[in-house]
């Protein structure tokens, strides 16, 4: 497991987001690609289930989503509550989304709530954080996920109407705020993270030359839960004891606390 660097946490609170860029080799991606083309739906079986718990990414959700003393060897130290994958080609629209590509978040930072991108005591804890796993190449501007960055901390409404709206639906603003948005490039294998409290958004795949492949999980506290779990004790228990802690109850207090999944230990 790899800490979160310093200057990860520095653009992480600063912006709500990071990119790790080539953090697989071409030989770790094609077998990947070659389930999410063949019609994986989610990163929970075969292959892809190395995504869930990469080396890469567990140092860095460790420090966002845990405290110290929860932290252990034979469990992780946050959860997983969600995946799925995207295959997007060339020509592929937003309007395939339910949500038509409008700019959302899980729920307003500007009111307090549970899945809350926050800091205190010197330390980030990021409330719902999705991580996104890039299998072919992006180019900044043709279709990436896009980020209004530093809006996971915005003290001020999105200029809707309904304050407790989590996008920006009917702002006079909505066109500044798409055109404050910020993208990436970056080879295939790269992993981008942010906090579900920053302002993002599906765009059009424009890119001639590849389709959006990608892996998208999401992650919270080992004590709370936003997406209900659509996996079945089967896969889990197909996978290593300490991978399916990621999928234990959602719960802590008790003797020793909460480390091991089982049937009747599962987040539902
Ligand atoms: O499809 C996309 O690029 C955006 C995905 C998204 O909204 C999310 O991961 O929460
Ligand atoms: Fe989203």
């Amino acid at each position: 497991m790899l800490p979160m660097t310093d200057e990860q946490k520095f653009f992480f609170d600063l912006r709500g987001w990071i990119l790790l860029p080539a953090v697989l080799t071409a030989a770790q991606i094609e077998p990947l690609k070659a389930e999410v083309y063949g019609g994986a739906r989610q990163s929970y079986e075969g292959k892809l289930q190395e995504l869930l718990d990469h080396p890469a990414i567990t140092g860095i959700l460790t420090e966002i989503l845990a405290e110290d003393p929860f932290v252990q060897e034979d469990c992780h130290s946050f959860r997983c509550e969600g995946s799925f994958t995207t295959v997007r080609p060339p020509g592929w629209e937003k309007s395939e989304r339910g949500d038509n590509g409008l700019p959302h978040v899980v729920r307003p930072p500007q009111q307090a709530n549970a899945m809350r991108y926050q800091v205190a005591g010197g330390r980030i804890f990021a409330g719902l954080t999705r991580v996104v796993w890039e299998l072919e190449e992006v180019k900044e501007g043709q279709g990436c996920t896009t980020f209004l960055s530093g809006s996971h901390k915005a003290h001020f409404g999105y200029g809707g109407p309904n304050k407790w709206a989590p996008n920006i639906a009917d702002s006079p603003w909505e066109q500044a705020m798409r055109d404050t948005m910020d993208g990436y490039s970056c080879p295939p294998g790269s992993v981008a993270i942010f906090t579900e409290s920053l302002i993002h958004a599906a765009n059009d795949w424009t890119n001639p030359d590849n389709p959006r492949c990608a892996v998208f999980n999401a992650y919270n506290s080992v004590w709370s839960q936003w997406h209900r779990t659509n996996l079945s004790h089967d896969i889990i228990m197909s996978m290593p004891p300490k991978r399916r802690t990621l999928f234990r109850g959602t719960w802590q207090l008790g003797a020793g606390g909460n480390r091991e999944y089982s049937q009747d230990n599962r987040a539902l």
